[in-house]
């Protein structure tokens, strides 16, 4: 079980007006998206003084090991904002579906594409995954992507390729190693860099990650004052779409370090999540589809329980956010009754040994 609520602490007249301190990794990235939320909140409170803290992180470090293995460490940013910094803008995909205690996310940002995106290098420009030549190598760290797209295209071999976004594409562009690499659509689009997508995979080639093209505001749990600051900035459809995806890894125990795979979508209120689980090389799946009513008339059950998997939203209908966190534990459930431990467990043995 979470945390319950924190007793809030205001400043007397329930505004913060004291120096708001943000977080930001120093890859271009991770710049672009905390200033992106920083105008956000300027706009929305120009009172506000918002002060921009670059911090070095274990994360940045150790880009030398494989990113399968070490991308959890992002959590380290957690240990900054415990004492130097009020907030942090992360990928939500890099956030682990257990934060360490007394943090929260505050904030769930309208979602970019959450699809992946091929990007070619230029010498092969107009060829697709499909009408790349046999034996073409495609740069990729994400189990993900590669059990996924390994048995879509099997003509196709997979290598891992490390780094931020700026030096993946030198590395594509200034050598011959790689026929094309994937990423995902929300980065490339925060780069500017939209011109070098020449395809965007649909869930038929490649469903995505948990919380892929969503941006997050970590904050400290008590802070209640700056939690209902961010808190403006929830988009209620990604809250609900990243809670049931969040659940569903949660139940699974997967770390961002296994091959899992969601496809969500809000219609008529009415929220889907499609999962699924791979192999390495995706010979072995399992993939179920379920759905539920997020209805704010729906009143399933009245939550005690703030947070969910990790999001405190308080703006957005309690039964909802219960009924989207059910659904991903109900999916992983079904999941785990057809098998999907004994892949996982055999996948990260696999991607630990190597
Ligand atoms: C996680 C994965 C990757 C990142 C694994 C996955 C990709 C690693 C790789 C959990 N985090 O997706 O299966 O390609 O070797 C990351 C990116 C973004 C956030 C870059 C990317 C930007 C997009 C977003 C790295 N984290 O995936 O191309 O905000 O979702």
């Amino acid at each position: 079980m979470e945390e319950g609520p924190y007793k809030c602490v205001r400043d007397g007249n329930g505004t913060v007006n004291r120096v708001i301190r943000m977080g930001t990794r120093k890859s271009q990235l991770a710049r672009i998206q905390t200033d992106y939320v920083a105008e956000k909140l300027k706009t929305l409170y120009p009172d506000v003084h918002l002060e921009i803290v670059a911090m070095s992180t274990i994360g940045d470090k150790i880009l030398d090991t494989a990113l399968s293995k070490v991308m959890y460490n992002y959590s380290i940013t957690s240990i900054s904002l415990s004492n130097r910094v009020d907030l942090v803008v992360h990928s939500l995909k890099d956030l682990p579906t257990t934060l360490p205690n007394g943090f929260t996310i505050g904030a769930v940002l309208q979602r970019e594409s959450p699809h992946d995106a091929v990007v070619l290098h230029p010498k092969n420009s107009g060829l697709t995954l499909d009408t790349l030549p046999d034996g073409s190598v495609i740069g990729t760290s994400s189990l993900r992507r590669a059990a996924q797209l390994k048995k879509r295209f099997p003509h196709l071999e997979f290598k891992d390729i490390r780094g931020n976004l700026n030096t993946r594409l030198k590395k594509l562009d200034e050598k011959e190693d790689y026929a094309a690499i994937i990423l995902a659509a929300a980065g490339l689009k925060r780069m500017g860099w939209e011109a070098r997508v020449s395809q965007v995979l649909g869930p038929e080639d490649c469903m995505y990650a948990v919380g892929q093209g969503a941006l997050a505001v970590e904050v400290r749990a008590r802070d209640c004052d700056i939690l209902e600051m961010v808190s403006t900035l929830h988009h209620s459809e990604t809250v609900l779409r990243c809670i049931a995806e969040r659940a569903f890894l949660r139940r699974l125990e997967g770390g961002c370090s296994v091959p899992v795979a969601v496809n969500t979508e809000v219609k008529d209120s009415v929220l889907s999540l499609t999962g699924a689980v791979y192999s390495l090389d995706g010979a072995d799946s399992l993939k179920e589809a379920m759905e539920t009513s997020v209805d704010p008339g729906n009143k399933l059950v009245s939550a005690a329980d703030i947070q969910h998997v990790g999001v405190t939203a308080h703006n957005v209908p309690q039964c909802a956010q219960v009924a989207a966190e059910k659904l991903g534990v109900d999916l992983a459930d079904l999941l785990l009754s057809k098998g999907a431990m004994e892949i996982l467990t055999t996948a990260r043995k696999l991607n630990d040994a190597r």
